[in-house]
């Protein structure tokens, strides 16, 4: 038997029965009653495993909704069933103030923990009726709490590295002179004015690829491309725009400071810092716009959300 609560940035999932079976999947050694270890080898998340008595324990992971799952879901493989999670919230006022609590994990930079905060207050106060644009305001909103994927695909040597690594303020992906540096796609997560997205810098796309390594990484580029939630395509004032096997959502001009990209949305060069917060802001309203942050009407965060 097994619940979980995750009451901010740790999640408590009680477990009942047989242990040793919680143990084999966690890749853990079962603690004797009354202590606690910690699990390192865990595959999934390093976590605490406290034994409460000799057929209940308690597990501690991060309280992120991805690690959860995916704990409870090696739990229920294992032949544990699930019981509805435990109201680990004695504090929360009402059950929006709960919910809340049980979303602040996931609201990662200030701007997506505001509005979070200002939630119960403005439902409280809502006696309005919820409108198809407050669904839709809302599902927008949501990718402050699910960050959304966003690959950059262009030319060789154009300065997609570059641009990713000024986005995140230090060295992630491999930059060079030579055509073909990235030889695999780099992913990093990035905070885009308040909005964390997944980025992903792809190899180079060319129709001539050299070796066999930078023909199997233009493949790559080529095959996840498909699945971004935003697809933008770069090129400098030189190179031209690669052929994508997909409408690009956005064309960003890189380099600017070499000379301007025809036809791009955006214009910046990563080096010098120009135009990168016009990039950032333009990126951010593609899932965000700042009408949705500065309406005052309520966000509904969680699907379990009742509108009236
Ligand atoms: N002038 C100028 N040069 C830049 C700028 N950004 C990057 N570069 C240079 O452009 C070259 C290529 O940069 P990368 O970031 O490796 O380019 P890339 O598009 O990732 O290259 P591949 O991984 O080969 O596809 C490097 O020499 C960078 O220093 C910029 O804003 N202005
Ligand atoms: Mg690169």
């Amino acid at each position: 038997m097994l619940t979980a609560a995750s009451p901010g940035g740790v999640a408590i999932i009680e477990v009942r029965g047989h242990l040793a079976a919680v143990c084999n999947v966690l890749d853990a050694s079962l603690p004797p009653v009354g202590e606690i270890h910690l699990a390192r080898e865990c595959p999934i998340d390093e976590l605490l495993i406290a034994r409460l008595e000799s057929d209940r324990l308690h597990l501690m992971p991060h309280g992120g909704s991805q690690i959860v799952a995916q704990v409870m879901h090696a739990l229920e493989t294992a032949g544990f069933d699930r019981i509805n999670a435990i109201p680990l919230w004695p504090h929360a006022q009402d059950d929006i103030e709960a919910r809340v609590m049980a979303c602040l994990p996931e609201a990662a930079t200030s701007l997506s923990l505001e509005l979070l905060l200002s939630q119960p207050a403005r439902w409280r106060s809502f006696t309005d009726s919820w409108t198809d644009e407050d669904e839709a305001r809302s599902r927008r909103l949501n990718s402050l709490l699910r960050p959304p994927t966003i690959a950059v695909a262009g030319p060789p040597n154009i300065g997609k590295s570059t641009l990713l690594n000024t986005l995140l303020g230090r060295a992630r992906a491999v930059v060079g002179d030579m055509p073909g540096t990235t030889r695999d796609w780099v992913g990093a997560t990035v905070d885009l004015a308040g909005l964390i997205v997944h980025w992903m810098d792809a190899p180079g796309i060319t129709a001539t690829p050299v070796h066999a390594a930078e023909s199997a990484a233009i493949d790559t580029a080529v095959d996840a491309v498909q699945d971004a939630d935003l697809l933008i395509a770069a090129a400098d004032a030189y190179s031209g725009w690669a052929m994508l096997h997909r409408v690009p959502d956005m064309r960003v001009g890189l380099r600017s400071d070499l000379g301007e990209t025809p036809d791009a949305d955006v214009q910046c060069a990563a080096m010098s810092g120009q135009g990168m917060n016009e990039l950032v802001h333009a990126i951010r309203s593609r899932f965000v716009s700042d009408a949705d942050l500065e309406n005052p009407r309520p966000w509904r965060f969680s699907s379990e959300l009742q509108t009236h």
